[in-house]
């Protein structure tokens, strides 16, 4: 029986900026003190994760003097060696502070581009001497409430320059080190550049680098957007560029919820595993949820051994939806398994195509089997098989 006990192999990191969420919304104050990230560090440790990732800001104060920042990197340093913890992935915090209200790598305000730019180098830095392999680019304040306000085509041309000089700069440094680009439609703006996984792709192949550059979708963030999160990693899977991922959850298009994973879209959720299993993706699995402002310390720590719980669960499920010798034989009705052979036979020409014929009658009564199939995978879901 498995126990569902997550464990470093299975490569489960947090944000310091998730179980370390106040609490705070636009109607109210925070209702959690802050935590210290070494205590973060120790208590993912003990939960059974792999890695922490974080913002600048979440490690370091905004403005800290040098002293301090020292002194707070040599602590989390030593947390991390202390509790076995690495850091997969790091970022940059372009949104909090005011300076940023108007954007940051694509603000209208040149010198707060430089400004922005600079604070993406310094943290690069950071990131490249802790270890982390990926630096996600997530840009919330690029964008608008009104286009009239933004020259959208030139926003682009920006945001491109930045990410072809940080490219050039890892190459230069030596970095091993890959950018991932974060997709969301909206909120805090109310419009945000490169909203979707497919927006984000067809910019990556306008860059000069674009080999270092994928993605880092989120699935509360293409929900938002009404769009299919299997589909939508599905894709970036395919262009080879899922570098990093978001799990959360969140029940369709509203406000960013950040649920635990697992809460909201329960479906999305484990197909999105099994997906993710089926297609030995072996990055990190990284949860960026916020656990709800009702909850207490105890709470906090609830949600963040929820979110890998039932990772586990999900995955158990998916292997056991896998063997299933009833899901194969659907799988086949389905013709699911036609779908990976190529239209065209090796050598075979358009000619000989054209000269098949189709029984379409025949053809058009056969049926797709799809309503089964999604029934054995929701039984599997629901434990019953
Ligand atoms: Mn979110």
């Amino acid at each position: 029986m498995n126990d569902y006990a997550p464990r470093p192999e299975h490569r489960f990191s947090f944000g310091l900026w998730t179980v370390g969420w106040l609490g705070v919304d636009p109607f109210g104050t925070a209702t959690r003190d802050p935590l210290d990230p070494v205590h973060t560090v120790e208590k993912l440790a003990e939960l059974g994760a792999w890695g922490v990732s974080f913002h600048d800001d979440d490690l370091i104060p905004f403005g800290a003097a040098d002293a301090e920042r020292a002194s707070r990197v040599d602590a989390f340093r030593k947390a991390l060696d202390a509790n076995g913890l690495v850091v997969p992935m790091a970022t940059t915090n372009l949104f909090t502070h005011p300076v940023f209200k108007e954007g940051a790598l694509t603000a209208n305000d040149r010198d707060i581009r430089r400004f922005a730019l600079r604070k993406v180098l310094r943290n690069l830095d950071l990131a490249a001497e802790l270890g982390a392999k990926t630096y996600v680019l997530w840009g919330g304040r690029e964008g608008s409430e009104s286009p009239v306000a933004k020259d959208i085509r030139a926003a682009l041309d920006r945001y491109a320059e930045a990410l072809n000089l940080l490219c050039g700069y890892v190459r230069e440094r030596g970095y091993d080190i890959r950018f991932a680009i974060e997709p969301k439609p909206n909120e805090p703006r109310g419009d945000i550049l490169l909203p979707t996984i497919g927006h984000a792709l067809a910019f990556i192949n306008e860059l000069d680098d674009s080999e270092i550059v994928g993605l880092n979708p989120e699935v509360g963030h293409e929900q938002m957007a009404g769009l299919s999160v299997v589909h939508g990693y599905a894709q970036a899977l395919w262009h080879g560029k899922l570098f990093h991922l978001d799990l959360n959850g969140q029940t369709g298009p509203r406000y960013d919820q950040d649920f635990r994973f697992g809460n909201g879209d329960v479906k999305s959720a484990f197909l999105l595993v099994d997906l993710l299993e089926g297609a030995g993706y072996d990055g990190a699995r990284h949860f960026d949820f916020k656990p709800a402002r009702t909850e207490n310390r105890d709470g906090v720590w609830a949600s963040a051994a929820a979110c890998m719980r039932n990772y586990l669960i999900f995955a158990e499920r998916a292997r056991a939806f896998r063997a299933d010798p009833e899901v194969a034989a659907a799988l086949r009705d389905s013709r699911v398994d036609q779908l990976a052979e190529p239209t065209l036979a090796p050598g075979e020409s358009l000619t000989a195509l054209r000269s098949e014929e189709l029984d379409v009658d025949s053809a058009a009564r056969r049926g797709a089997g799809a309503e089964r199939l999604d029934q054995l995978a929701l039984e599997h879901l629901f434990g019953v098989r």
